[in-house]
């Protein structure tokens, strides 16, 4: 591991070089260790990290690149990761010093390197099934698994998979997320594209969350204030309300079978669709700080509580 990083937000980067940074960041900064949600079909561990600087902090959970296409939410969870470790701003190294950071950039190792080689537009997992490749590990888990917005055909984009978990990655980051769940205060996913914060539910039963209300009023917060920067619009409501129905996602999941888990925000990010999934890379700094703005924004409503 080399002394100084020369990993940047200028570029997107192969998941090696995603890798080489975290591992660089454990090795360097005495706060970050590295954590292992499992492995993929093709053997890759599923690499994150932890951030803690002191025992007893609630967990903020990063979730990205569980589409393999949307190379901007990998990109978005290792700028806020740098911004935790690097920020000079006093009243933010106040808040990001008040939790653990849990930030995996790539759920779907295996299809983020299959878009950055050999197409651009993969979305799901590489595991065969028939003559296609992948199930959707965004419909894959277990909790009103295969209930709208998904399908039983394993060429189809938003396959969910031959069963609930049939998935390694989805299978295995379910237990490491079992293993932590009752300190996570927040579980935050990152997609792209359409500019929206969704809240759960996205499966077809219209089910809210006990605290949608809540939810609702801190994602309006959390939107304005990722406005300001860039004046970049944000919608906000549960998923099939601003989205559309989905079911099998890691969010429905992760509050469905843990409902002491106060928070769960996906965020939809740039942009419209001008460059769709192709977002230019001289997008990634802008996005990663009016993101951070955001989440930084969101926190501050949790600590009113
Ligand atoms: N969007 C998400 C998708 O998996 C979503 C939206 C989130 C649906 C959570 C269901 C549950 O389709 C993208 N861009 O992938
Ligand atoms: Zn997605």
């Amino acid at each position: 591991v080399e002394s100084k990083s020369t990993f940047d937000w200028h570029n997107y980067h192969d998941l090696d070089t995603i890798y080489d940074w975290l591992r660089y960041l454990s090795v360097y900064y005495p706060h970050v260790s590295l954590v292992n949600g499992g492995i993929s079909y093709e053997n890759r561990t599923i690499l994150g990290v932890k951030v803690s600087f002191k025992p007893g902090n609630k967990i903020i959970f990063l979730e990205a690149g569980i589409h393999s296409r949307e190379w901007i939410s990998s990109a978005t969870v290792t700028y806020i990761l740098n911004e935790l470790l690097t920020s000079n701003d006093p009243a933010i190294q106040t808040i990001a010093r008040s939790r653990d950071w849990y930030v995996f950039p790539n759920f779907n190792p295996d299809g983020y390197q299959y878009s950055r080689t050999k197409d651009r537009m993969w979305r799901k997992t590489r595991k065969p099934y028939g003559g296609c490749y992948g199930a959707d590990p965004n419909r894959n888990w277990n909790y009103h698994w295969m209930d709208g917005g998904s399908s039983n055909w394993p060429c189809n984009d938003a396959f969910a998979g031959s069963s609930p978990f049939s998935e390694i990655e989805t299978k295995s980051l379910s237990h490491f997320i079992s293993g932590i769940s009752y300190n996570i205060e927040a579980y935050i996913g990152f997609h792209s594209y359409s500019q929206v914060l969704m809240i759960p539910f996205g499966h077809a039963g219209l089910e809210v969350p006990a605290n949608n209300v809540e939810l609702k009023r801190i994602g309006n917060i959390t939107a304005t204030k990722l406005s300001e920067k860039y004046n970049t619009k944000y919608r906000v409501g549960n998923i099939p309300e601003v989205m559309y129905v989905g079911s099998g996602g890691s969010s429905d999941w992760v509050l469905g079978t843990n409902r002491h888990i106060p928070y769960v925000y996906t965020f939809e990010l740039r942009d419209q669709g001008k460059y769709g999934f192709l977002l230019p890379p001289d997008q990634i700094i802008p996005t990663g700080e009016e993101t951070f703005d955001a989440v930084i924004a969101m926190m501050k409503e949790f600590d009113k509580k």
